[in-house]
């Protein structure tokens, strides 16, 4: 790669110095205003009322907040003119604000636990990892960005990352999250293309949600299935009677990680019954006669006890789905995390291209997104995907992405990043040395937390990037950058309907936090690199450099005209090619016209024959281990939820297991008293709650919680290397304390 060289001409110290002496970044670090860097009131919300889209799930609902004559937010309210939410929004939304006032918010670099200025910090970053890639190679300091940071940002990083500081490899938290659905949609339908749109929810007759718990997870998203007049079926199939399966007209509660094995029988009982939709398998999909053969195993019969359904239960599923007019399937980390994920995502979307469920209103296989903006950080974070949903391998793409950046082509890696999981093991295997963590909190989230603590402390060199200083991941790094949080600064997010939408700077960020966004103009500076990106003075200019780069794309969103057309229209869907602006405010679904991003124009049906669970329970480890979201007033590592008073006061303060009354009974657990749920890689103590919303045999714990990950199995599919982290085999011990 001929990046190299010039990262290397330019940035062994003297270079570096050379660069510091520059006039614009000597100023910049001692007077950041001048720049429209720091707490300077950069484009500051005027007084009075602005809507911004909530920064924490992927339902991206409007919020309106209102801000005092200095610029500052005062409270917020839903904004019931916003096509998302309609004036609703959820605990999380209504608390946005709080957590941007915590007093332990990241206010200075910290060094090695010491407060030290930002020029310093910026010296130390590029000193310690250049001397790392100097002495290791372009392939030994990796990034890891999120699904939380705006656009304008992940692309900024994406693009410093690998076309200025020379770096081969990137990924992010949307690994934990999407990857799946991003792998299943590209290979199905040739690009990563969620079809949706939230209409959607209202104009089905038979809503099908797999491993999803929308009440929970997704509750304004669940607001909309709610209106729908039509007197739907919602059919919902997890493990756990979840909040979302108590609202449902049918619950299927399978066996964990029977999914596959369902929506193969499923596939059979159709085309065994003559309910295919021929003729738009005829006309739009490729596959099918493989298909039929390859199902030949999968009479629903023989595999009712792998399901752990009855004979009536499945077949009133499938004559709910074969006779629907309007089906749509939506599915979730139920999903997405597994050993067999990949496929699984595909056996549903296999099922909706069958059966004509495809491109009409209310119908789909539709993956929910999880974070307000892991669809930017698939198509826009430059980690899996060359920026715009491209392929570093293609020199074509390399070429059209250097082109539309005005960059030399040789600054593209010419080969994609290793996944997140290869990252953190190529620690171990000593291939990695340095990582530059972003807006994520790895050291809580991700799998199988014993190794990942001992891979991480083989590190030279670990730099956090967050807004506060005492998370997991913070609390073993060597660096820790203060970074400005949502509200704090502008960008856009997309959702889980494609629909763009614009955060809002309402608020100042605490002490020397910045906004990710200047941090990382500040390290082009320092590193050396600075020229490629002096242009890349706001994110509103960064995300016309967006829109030249998806032009040609699937994702195309040229039309946009900018942030102004944005808060005018209340987000716009992509895609949205220049001239189409008569389309804006109509809420759009995809493949309308039956054709999809493959080169021939058909969608594929893409099946394997399912593979055993990594882990089987065993005499030892009896249960199943389920984790996932616990509350809707909890966000994940909840750095963030837990700094309401308000939403504490909805959640546990203590970590809480789900055991079922019949295995408690056998354990002698019970109810309200602590216990030990140990896996062959940890312990960790909960609170029981005896409960039949798990089956037996199963145990469910939130993720919310950092011990939960202690537990998990360090597994992944093999097509999208996303962290199975909703099966392991565990036991339970009452504690004889
Ligand atoms: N309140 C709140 N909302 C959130 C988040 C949050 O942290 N808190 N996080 C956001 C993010 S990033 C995401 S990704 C989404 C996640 O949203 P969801 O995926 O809806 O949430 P989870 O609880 O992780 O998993 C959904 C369900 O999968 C079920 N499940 C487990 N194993 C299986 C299986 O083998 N088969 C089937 N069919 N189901 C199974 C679980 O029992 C669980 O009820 O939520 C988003 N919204
Ligand atoms: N056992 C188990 N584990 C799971 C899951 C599960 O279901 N079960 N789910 C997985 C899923 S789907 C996900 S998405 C992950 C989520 O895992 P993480 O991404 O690790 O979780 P968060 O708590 O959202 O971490 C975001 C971090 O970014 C910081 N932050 C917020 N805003 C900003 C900003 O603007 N700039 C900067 N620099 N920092 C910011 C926050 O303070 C926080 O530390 O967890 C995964 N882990
Ligand atoms: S549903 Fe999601 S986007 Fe809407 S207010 Fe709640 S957390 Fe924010
Ligand atoms: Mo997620």
């Amino acid at each position: 790669m001929k990046t190299k060289m010039k990262r290397r001409l330019d940035f062994k110290l003297p270079g570096l110095l050379r660069s510091l002496d520059g006039p614009m970044t000597r100023e910049l670090v001692q007077s950041p205003g001048k720049f429209g860097f720091g707490n300077v009131p950069l484009r500051m919300t005027p007084h009075g009322t602005v809507t911004s889209v909530c920064g924490f799930c992927s339902t991206g609902c409007g919020l309106k907040v209102h801000v005092d004559e200095r610029g500052q937010a005062i409270n917020l309210t839903a904004d019931s003119s916003y096509p998302v939410n309609l004036g609703m929004a959820c605990p999380k939304g209504w608390e946005a604000l709080t957590p941007l006032g915590a007093k332990d918010r990241a206010v200075v670099p910290m060094l090695d636990g010491n407060a030290v200025d930002w020029d310093e910090a910026l010296q130390v970053f590029c000193r310690r990892f250049g001397a790392i890639m100097d002495q290791h190679g372009a392939e030994s300091v990796a990034f890891l960005s999120t699904g939380q940071i705006m656009c304008e940002e992940m692309f900024f990083l994406g693009a410093l990352a690998k076309f200025g500081m020379g770096m081969v490899h990137g990924d992010g938290n949307t690994r934990q999250c999407m990857a799946t659905a991003v792998t299943a949609y590209k290979e199905s339908f040739g690009f990563d293309a969620p079809p949706y749109t939230y209409a959607d929810f209202e104009e089905s007759d038979v809503l099908v949600f797999v491993g999803a718990n929308p009440c929970i997870a997704h509750p304004i998203m669940w607001q909309r299935v709610e209106r729908n007049r039509h007197g739907p079926e919602i059919v919902v199939i997890d493990p756990r009677k979840t909040e979302t399966a108590m609202a449902a007209t049918q619950h299927l509660a399978i066996k964990p990680k029977s999914d596959l094995v369902l929506f193969y029988c499923l596939a059979h009982w159709l085309v065994v019954n003559g309910r295919v939709d021929l003729e738009y398998v005829e006309r739009h999909v490729d596959g099918y006669v493989e298909l039929v053969e390859f199902l030949k195993d999968f009479e629903f019969a023989d595999h009712l006890e792998v399901l752990g359904l009855s004979a009536e239960e499945f077949e009133l599923f499938a004559r709910t789905v074969a006779n629907g007019k309007r089906v749509s399937f939506w599915w979730t980390m139920g999903v997405n995390q597994g050993h067999e994920a990949t496929r699984t995502a595909q056996a549903i979307i296999n099922v909706a291209l069958m059966t004509g469920n495809m491109g009409r209103p209310g119908t789909g296989a539709n993956s929910i997104t999880g974070q307000c903006n892991a669809m930017g950080s698939r198509l826009f974070s430059n980690t899996t995907n060359l920026l715009g949903g491209h392929d570093f391998t293609k020199a074509e793409h390399r070429e059209k992405v250097a082109g539309a950046l005005g960059m030399e082509v040789g600054r593209i890696p010419d080969r994609g990043s290793w996944a997140y999981d290869q990252i953190i093991e190529g620690i171990g295997e000593g291939k990695i040395k340095g990582l530059w963590m972003v807006a994520t909190n790895g050291a809580h989230s991700w799998m199988n937390q014993k190794r990942f603590k001992e891979l991480v402390g083989k590190l030279d060199f670990f730099v956090v990037q967050d807004m506060f200083g005492n998370t997991e991941s913070a609390q073993l790094a060597d660096l820790v950058l203060p970074a400005a949080g949502w509200g704090e600064k502008e960008g856009t997010f997309i959702n889980s309907e494609r629909r763009f939408g614009l955060g809002r700077k309402v608020s100042r960020a605490p002490g020397q936090a910045l906004a990710d966004f200047h941090i990382f103009r500040l390290v082009a500076e320092y590193w050396g690199c600075g020229e490629l990106f002096r242009g890349w003075t706001s994110p509103e200019v960064v995300f016309e450099k967006m829109k030249a780069v998806s032009v040609g794309q699937p994702c195309e969103i040229s039309g946009i005209e900018g942030y102004a057309m944005l808060a005018r229209e209340g987000g716009v869907q992509w895609p949205l090619k220049a001239g189409d602006g008569d389309v804006v405010g109509k809420e759009r679904r995809l493949f309308e016209d039956g054709l999809f991003f493959t080169a021939n124009g058909r969608a594929r049906l893409v099946f394997e024959t399912p593979r055993e669970v990594p882990e089987k329970v065993s005499e030892e480890y009896p249960l199943v281990l389920l984790t996932g979201r616990g509350t809707s007033a909890q966000w994940h590592t909840q750095t963030r939820t837990s700094k309401s008073a308000i939403l504490r006061k909805l959640y546990s303060e203590e970590l809480w297991v789900e055991v079922h009354p019949a295995d408690a009974e056998g354990l002698g657990v019970v109810d309200g008293k602590m216990v030990r749920v140990v896996s062959r890689r940890g312990t960790v103590e909960a609170v029981a709650r005896v409960t039949a919303t798990v089956g037996r045999g199963q145990v469910f714990l939130p993720m919310h919680y950092a011990q939960v990950n202690e537990l998990t199995i360090g597994v992944v599919d093999p097509y999208s290397r996303q962290p199975n982290y909703k099966f392991c085999a565990v036991r339970v011990e009452k504690d004889l304390r």
